[in-house]
């Protein structure tokens, strides 16, 4: 059985080629650690995860560097070792960095486990690859650049687009939603994402003026964590509401299904514990059909939704094209995961060394 040699954790910034504007805040570079583990049979698997802020790199590189005792000398099974790492913190609580940075252990824990099997993530997970319908993902642009964007997004075969609102008035967030509606034309699908901003009265007021827009769903309309709050508004508007990229593991995303907080889900394969915790929330989603759909990390999420019985949308925002050999292949608006060994995560070596922080 192969067996961990050396785990190695590299914090980069990476420049993105738009600002993620958002109404809770903006992150104008991505923060990324990029994870390799290291082998005795000289398969290296690599994994990226998102840090959301520069502030949280040098702790989970730190917090990697610790967590690399527990793995280095075990067999690379990757179901087993989620299953120990998850155990081993339960008294100190599995989310925040821990889950973040356990998670990039597990992802590339089974990349590099793909690859010595010699199979596509999606093929190992016992699924077929099969296009995902993605949409192009862009930021609180305001109402040109957001046409902007919408119309190039529509150019390279996208068939939607999500901007992000919570503009200090209904009306700006309005007049921006009417004028990607004026450009792409009714077909094309457009979402809209709150990123909690809300208070639940003023999601409710604004998400029954939007009910005629023609939108695919509004996203975290309120705080993510008050699922009573989602549920009150969920109930309350036509529109289909979308949550789920910040459940720390399907546990919360239980607690979240349970309060009836959105009629769709969206999963980060990081926060919800990498591939294992993915494939649990799966499980969960189909047994309360709700339709699944991925937050970042595309790469690896277009082998995971392959495989997802519900599978919805994924997401595109390209939070590490810059440092990848290769991205995910979108076709005419569907994402098709790669079908070389593993999850298709490689370095460009010459820029990791350009966007590594000291
Ligand atoms: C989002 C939030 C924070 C960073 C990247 C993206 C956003 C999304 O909520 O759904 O893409
Ligand atoms: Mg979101």
């Amino acid at each position: 059985m192969m067996k961990t040699t050396a785990i190695r954790s590299r914090p980069v910034l990476v420049p993105l080629e738009f600002p993620i504007r958002t109404a809770s805040g903006t992150v104008t570079a991505s923060p990324l650690v990029l994870i390799d583990l290291l082998t005795d049979t000289g398969i290296t698997g690599h994994a990226y995860i998102f840090g959301y802020t520069p502030l949280t790199l040098q702790p989970l590189v730190a917090l990697l560097d610790n967590l690399a005792s527990m793995v280095i000398g075990q067999p690379v099974a990757p179901q087993a070792l989620e299953e120990r790492l998850r155990k081993s913190f339960r008294l100190l609580g599995y989310t925040g960095l821990l889950r973040m940075a356990l998670a990039g252990i597990e992802m590339a824990a089974w990349d590099a486990f793909a690859k010595q099997q010699q199979m596509p993530l999606v093929r190992l997970i016992g699924g077929e690859p099969r296009p995902i319908q993605a949409y192009d993902s862009h930021s609180m642009d305001g109402e040109s650049l957001a046409v902007e964007r919408a119309v190039r997004s529509a150019k390279a075969g996208f068939r939607g687009v999500k901007t992000k609102i919570g503009y200090a008035s209904f009306a700006e967030e309005l007049a921006v939603v009417r004028a990607i509606r004026c450009a792409v034309g009714p077909q094309f699908e457009i979402m809209v994402d709150y990123n909690q901003a809300l208070s639940v009265p003023e999601a409710k007021a604004r998400g029954r003026a939007l009910s005629e827009e023609g939108i695919t769903w509004i996203e975290e309309p309120t705080l993510q964590h008050d699922y009573d709050g989602h549920a009150e508004i969920t109930r309350a508007l036509t529109t289909p509401v979308q949550m789920g990229e910040n459940w720390f593991g399907p546990e919360e995303m239980m607690l979240s299904v349970k309060a009836g907080a959105s009629d769709l889900a969206m999963v980060d394969v990081m926060k919800i514990g990498g591939v294992c915790g993915w494939m649990k929330a799966s499980a969960v989603a189909e047994q309360h059909g709700l339709p699944l759909s991925s937050h970042l990390f595309q790469e690896i999420s277009a082998h995971l939704l392959a495989a997802s019985p519900t599978a919805h949308r994924l997401e595109h925002m390209d939070i590490a094209g810059s440092v990848l050999l290769r991205g995910v292949t979108i076709k005419d608006g569907f994402a098709v995961a790669s079908e070389e060994p593993g999850t298709g995560i490689a370095w460009r070596e010459d820029a990791v060394e350009q966007f590594l922080v000291a």
